[in-house]
């Protein structure tokens, strides 16, 4: 039976879900070889000023620095990557990640079938401020602290607290039950990944069933909360813009909405 164009995805002016059964691959020249899955680009609905996509590696594909310099932030889903840059080369595994720091050569290369999420931004330099350095670490190495006091929701934050970073990648684990403790409106926007496990998002105003594999995009104040169902734990991984005046983008000119 087919599924007559049935779906859990939605698109909305100030969020989506994109669920796996409506992904679309396409390319990118800077993965040549690969698929790439273009999942929140600032085309959508009232605007990102981000984009996140899923790559998929043949072995022996490999990927250099995004053209126009912006910086990249790889996690590894699946598979083994060598990633040279920054002076280094280390192979990274799954739950491994990378920043690139903007305007870093690098070059990722496949050594097995590899997909890898990534997110990436132009920078925004702050006043008198250095550029952050590569930053290499390991998600299931990071101890993580409880989300507002609750042993149920760990959060664990994948690049240092550090105002020179515009942006920050964590993931977000919840106990079968957990909830984030209240529904959230902020300025920051979302672009997320559902790693592990199953929930319910609440977006805006509506509550949509997500799982392992799913995309979330959380525009500017858009309403959000998660409540953990299933028996075993969820995690999602998640981006959100950090440490820079929200009227630094608008220059000296005043706009007001998009
Ligand atoms: O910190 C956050 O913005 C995070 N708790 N949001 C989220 O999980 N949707
Ligand atoms: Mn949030």
């Amino acid at each position: 039976m087919k599924h007559l164009g049935q779906t859990r995805s939605a698109l909305h002016a100030s969020h989506a879900v994109i669920t796996p059964d409506t992904f679309v691959r396409t390319a990118l020249a800077e993965w040549p070889g690969s698929a790439v899955i273009l999942h929140i680009a600032p085309v959508i609905g009232h605007g990102a000023r981000f984009v996140q996509y899923s790559a998929e590696l043949p072995p022996g594909a490999a990927a250099s620095q995004p053209q126009s310099g912006y910086q990249r932030f790889v996690f590894v889903l699946e598979g083994e990557l060598e990633v040279s840059g920054g002076g280094e080369t280390r192979t990274l595994r799954e739950y491994d990640y990378v920043f690139c720091p903007a305007g870093v050569a690098h070059t990722l290369t496949a050594q097995t079938p590899s997909r890898l999420a990534v997110f990436e931004k132009p920078y925004e330099a702050a006043k008198d401020m250095a550029a952050p350095e590569m930053v290499w670490g390991n998600e299931r190495e990071n101890p993580g602290a409880a989300f507002e006091g609750d042993e149920g929701l760990i959060a664990r934050k994948l690049l240092p607290d550090d105002p020179r970073f515009d942006f920050m990648i964590s993931t977000m684990s919840f106990a079968p039950g957990a909830t984030l403790p209240y529904t959230e409106i902020h300025y920051m926007e979302h672009g997320l990944l559902m790693l592990e496990g199953q929930g319910l998002y609440k977006l805006q105003d509506a509550y949509y069933p997500v799982a392992a594999g799913d995309v979330i995009w959380m525009g500017a104040h858009c309403p959000q909360w998660y409540g953990a169902l299933g028996k075993t734990w969820s995690k999602y991984l998640l981006y959100k813009d950090m440490n820079r005046h929200p009227l630094a983008a608008l220059g000296n000119g005043l706009r007001v909405g998009r």
